[in-house]
């Protein structure tokens, strides 16, 4: 990925975004060599993953709504969850990414869905295991992301799940399918 784009990154989401992102380009890299998973696309979907988590207070609705982004009641409840979206519309038309894989992982990294690919799992999982990440339980899950992707992301789900009850927020749908999904197979 090249400096202009780390430039631009740094710009609009600021330093510590960007060195989180970083450790996620890594971690997605090391995912996708061990998984047999594309590692450019890896490497660019992590890049970009969070393009649209701004630094400064945007109004993340009305960017949303310029993009045609088809907005949910969980998506204008959550505000959280736009980014992801966002990010995929933004990546295509300022950072001129046109590769549905990669778009998907970066729309899908907050929430999963049913149907998952490898690409979007490793994304997820990257995001939520990345060696700064201190969440309960994040150890088994990074354990697990090596040895068996699917059982990884159930079990990061299932933490979400808890967590977004224990604050009583909602949870997107996408995560809902994605889990039972996960637990069929
Ligand atoms: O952008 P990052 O911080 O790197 O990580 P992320 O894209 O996974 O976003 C994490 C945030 O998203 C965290 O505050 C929890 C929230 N989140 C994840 N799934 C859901 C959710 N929030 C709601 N309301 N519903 C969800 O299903
Ligand atoms: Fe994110
Ligand atoms: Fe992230």
């Amino acid at each position: 990925m090249d400096k202009k784009i780390l430039d631009s990154l740094l710009i609009d989401t600021g330093q510590d975004r960007v060195d989180h992102t970083l450790r996620v380009v890594e971690e997605s890299k090391k995912l996708a060599y061990v998984h047999s998973v594309d590692i450019d696309k890896a490497t660019q979907a992590a890049f970009l993953h969070d393009c649209a988590k701004f630094k400064d207070g945007k109004n993340l609705l009305k960017m949303a709504v310029d993009f045609d982004i088809i907005l949910s009641d969980i998506m204008r409840a959550s505000l959280d969850l736009i980014h992801a979206p966002l990010g995929a519309k933004i990546a295509e038309h300022k950072y001129n990414i046109k590769d549905s894989d990669i778009l998907n992982a970066i729309k899908y990294h907050t929430t999963g869905r049913k149907d998952m690919t490898k690409l979007e799992k490793i994304i997820y999982i990257a995001d939520y295991i990345e060696p700064y990440r201190k969440f309960h339980g994040v150890k088994e899950v990074r354990q697990l992301a090596y040895v068996d992707l699917d059982k990884s992301l159930l079990l990061a789900m299932n933490q979400t799940i808890i967590f977004l009850i224990e604050k009583n927020r909602l949870i997107s749908p996408d995560t809902i399918e994605a889990r039972n999904q996960f637990i069929n197979n």
